[in-house]
């Protein structure tokens, strides 16, 4: 059966019989994207309005990091970090000048980069704050995202995603999301670092009030305790800014970065931080097989390259602005609220209404991908490289489509 090409259902049927059942996915079979556009089995174009969770805001397969990819594949692929290859150095020269960042510990997947930056501030705290050995706590907020690992999900306050994954680690305490005082409230002399989202993803683009950035940076600074951005999503360009921290005019201590930094070629992420925070890991304290590999290096370089050069973070403010403005125009009985910052946008509906798998399920019909989030919340996020003529289509076809299903 090899090559021969198999159809939606039977591909489904496969999948569904041998594999887990950890998604609920819509039921499109995708095999080929370009741009913001994506193609089934059977040739039905799509907008992809959630650019794999923000892990393609560069557009599907962009030529110029295909040929990094490509051109770094039939060189050097993967050595280890017991030896030095020649695209890292210059990784960490391209990303600490864009980025400010004094320091870089690249790994592979977004957890991972959450995990690293846990176990460096609490050495951190022990051999610089003078926490006591085994006591370090970190404050996070409630129905925040950071990944699916033991310890993250042991500090989730998301039921599906921690019942029956216990024992969970110790050490995290949770505070209400938007609340400066109630963070500050949290913090005891084991306190080393707090860790959140700039913007709450996988909440439904919860934005927090204007001034909780900088009220937090301040009770930071002044508790010395360490600010750990997590911008895996909203980073990158995603809200507008190079990082969501940006709006408010903070800088983290520790800021993390996944998804986009290899423009959807490769899972690749990484922790920034200034020289304090890095610099208690040692040789034999941290470490992983895949990262900081020449391959991930060298896409990534081009990732961030045709970011920046191609304007897609100022694209994703204006075009952001624009679908914002037209989406709280539309006049739809089903729509509590719509709210965004760049090209991270989300559309809340009245929990009386049909639930938001409902409207993905016409968007699909109608052939733009989008995900739905706590069951009433739409979540649009196309790749920063969308243009006014493809926004425009799409704000038609959300028209239409949200016209189709009764409220
Ligand atoms: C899934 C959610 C989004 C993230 C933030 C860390 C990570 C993520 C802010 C971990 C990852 C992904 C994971 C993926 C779906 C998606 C997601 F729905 F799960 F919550 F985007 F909102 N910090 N988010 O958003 O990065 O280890 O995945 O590379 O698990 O289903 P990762």
């Amino acid at each position: 059966m090899a090559g021969q090409q198999r159809s939606t259902a039977e591909l489904i049927e496969i999948e569904s019989r041998l594999g887990a059942h950890n998604y609920h996915p819509l039921d499109v079979v995708l095999t080929r994207g370009e741009g913001v556009w994506v193609w089934d089995v059977d040739g039905k174009r799509y907008l992809d309005c959630l650019a794999a969770y923000s892990a393609v805001n560069q557009g599907h397969c962009h030529p110029v990091i295909r040929k990094a990819l490509s051109d770094q594949a039939d060189r050097l692929t993967l050595t280890s970090r017991a030896f030095r290859n020649d695209q890292l150095p210059l990784f960490y020269e391209e990303i600490c000048a864009l980025t400010r960042s004094h320091k870089v510990l690249p790994m592979n997947s977004g957890a991972e980069a959450v995990e690293t930056a846990i176990k460096a501030v609490r050495k951190w705290g022990y051999e610089e704050k003078g926490v006591v050995d085994n006591a370090a706590e970190i404050i996070v907020c409630e129905n925040g995202f950071h990944g699916r690992t033991i310890t993250i999900v042991g500090f989730s306050t998301d039921p599906g995603a921690r019942a029956g994954f216990g024992p969970f680690a110790p050490g995290f305490r949770c505070v209400p999301y938007g609340d400066a005082m109630a963070l500050e409230a949290a913090i005891t002399p084991n306190t080393v670092a707090c860790l959140i989202e700039p913007i709450q993803g996988e909440a439904g683009v919860i934005i927090p009030p204007d001034g909780y950035l900088r009220s937090v940076r301040e009770i930071c600074s002044r508790h010395e305790i360490m600010l750990i951005l997590d911008e895996i999503q909203t980073g990158l360009g995603r809200t507008g800014k190079l990082f969501a921290e940006e709006h408010e005019g903070v800088e983290a201590d520790v800021t993390l970065v996944g998804k986009a930094l290899s423009g959807g070629f490769y899972p690749m992420s990484a922790v920034l931080s200034n020289t304090e925070v890095l610099g208690v890991l040692k040789p034999g304290n941290h470490g992983s097989t895949f990262g900081g590999n020449p391959l991930a290096c060298a896409i990534a370089r081009a990732a961030l390259r045709v970011l920046i050069e191609e304007g897609m973070i100022e694209n994703a403010r204006v075009q952001g602005e624009y679908i914002l403005e037209s989406l709280r125009s539309l006049r739809h009985p089903g729509i509590k609220e719509v709210r965004g910052r760049g090209l991270m946008l989300a559309i809340e509906l009245h929990p009386s209404g049909k639930g938001a798998r409902a409207y993905s399920e016409a968007l699909m019909r109608a052939g733009v991908l989008c995900k739905e989030t706590h069951k009433h919340t739409l979540r649009l996020a196309p790749p920063l490289v969308i243009n006014r003529a493809e926004v425009d289509w799409l704000l038609q076809t959300i028209s239409d489509a949200f016209e189709a299903v009764p409220a």
